[in-house]
């Protein structure tokens, strides 16, 4: 495998971005990406034994993942992409799935597992095919937003709205809020997925965020905005708080304007 490979310059890229903004210290945060199979010209001859899923998938069955490494660093991944990172397949069944490439260390994909494969086998059958990225990162002032305000997702995605007259043309459909659950557990996992089927990002209380998109800059840039926002809003409270913001009606304006159509079952809730 070629570090020229598109998609190994792509998860490069991104992670040296993701680096630098901060979003993920130590192992923290994975990423992956459903691959495209026309670009997969390689013959992968290190298999790993089939190892069983925890759900069976078979929208994904046959498919294959570039995923990060548990324990490994996202900032390593520049350095050394054959030990940060591995490719895996999944069988057609969509019940198993084996290592073909890289984790050359002997190691394994990201302990957030599940809830990648469940939230792209949900977004592959509700894009029919198009998002193809997933990104989990912990940036800083999003997370300080989960202590320190009582959060659902009608509230939090107005928030990030109204912090910046962006937000509502990037992410029309809000950011879905998960209450703490245990990190790399089916619960989360399966909760993820299940928020997928109505946001693109889905925020984790005390812990981080999972985006999707159609490629890795896509879902990079709606956690850049959310985070943004997020700063904005604590940057506002530090001086003094809020004295004026868009209204309701001016975020339905800014959305029709650049002909978004906010989630229905977020806007309609607002007053
Ligand atoms: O991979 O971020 O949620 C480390 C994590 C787990
Ligand atoms: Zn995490």
């Amino acid at each position: 495998m070629s570090e020229t490979n598109s998609f190994l310059k792509e998860i490069i890229k991104t992670s040296n971005d993701i680096w630098t903004k901060g979003w993920a210290e130590r192992n923290a945060g994975n990423i992956s990406v459903r691959l495209d199979t026309e670009e997969l010209h390689c013959n992968f001859n290190n298999k790993s034994p089939w190892q069983k899923l925890s759900r069976q998938l078979p929208g994904i069955g046959g498919d294959y993942f570039l995923v990060s490494g548990t324990g490994k660093y996202i900032r390593n991944i520049p350095v050394d992409p054959e030990a940060s990172l591995g490719i895996i397949e999944v069988d057609k069944s969509g019940e198993n799935y084996r290592t073909v490439w890289g984790y050359k260390d002997g190691g394994r994909p990201t302990s957030e597992l599940a809830a990648h494969l469940q939230a792209h086998s949900v977004r592959k059958n509700m894009t029919n095919g198009r998002d193809r990225a997933l990104i989990h990162t912990h940036p800083a002032n999003l997370i300080a937003l989960t202590y320190a305000l009582e959060l659902d997702t009608c509230s939090l995605t107005r928030l990030l709205w109204e912090m910046h007259a962006e937000c509502i043309v990037v992410f029309p459909e809000g950011v879905e809020f998960l209450p703490w659950m245990m990190a790399g557990s089916d619960q989360i996992a399966d909760a993820t997925a299940e928020a997928f089927r109505k946001r693109n990002m889905v925020v984790w209380q005390y812990h981080g965020i999972f985006a999707t998109g159609d490629d890795l800059d896509t879902a990079f840039g709606l956690i850049d905005t959310v985070e943004k926002a997020a700063e904005i809003h604590i940057k506002v409270m530090s001086l003094g708080g809020c004295k004026q913001k868009p209204s309701i009606d001016t975020l339905r304006a800014i959305a029709a304007n650049f002909g978004k159509v906010p989630a229905p079952d977020i806007i309609d809730r607002l007053v």
